[in-house]
């Protein structure tokens, strides 16, 4: 099982991903994504959710219209692990990609 990250490891990992933000009251991050309407934002759902499967790990979210609401945390671990890192990195390049 993944470790709960702390530290400089868990700076530097946060640094390397500016557009998601630490959530209030549990240890677990979080971003917002707009896209241009319905079929993008549904499109990148679709995209993570095969590679949530093939990573064995996956995301809490929300979809409205044209925006994916995200949370991610390690439920085993009860908190964010190198596992959420993994995954926030490649939904943002989905995310780039999907523009
Ligand atoms: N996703 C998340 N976000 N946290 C987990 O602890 C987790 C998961 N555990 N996906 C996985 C699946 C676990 O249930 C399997 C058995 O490895």
């Amino acid at each position: 099982m993944s470790e709960r990250l702390s530290g400089a490891a868990r700076a530097a990992a946060l640094a390397s991903l500016p557009a998601w933000s630490e959530v209030t009251g549990r240890d677990a991050i979080a971003r917002s994504f707009t896209f241009a309407d319905f079929n993008e934002a549904f499109g990148f759902m679709t995209r993570v959710a095969l590679a949530a499967e093939k990573l064995d790990h996956h995301p809490e979210w929300r979809n409205v219209y044209r925006t994916v609401e995200v949370v991610l945390s390690t439920h085993d671990a009860g908190g964010v692990t190198a596992r959420d890192i993994t995954l926030a990195k490649r939904m943002d390049a989905l995310a780039a990609a999907a523009k």
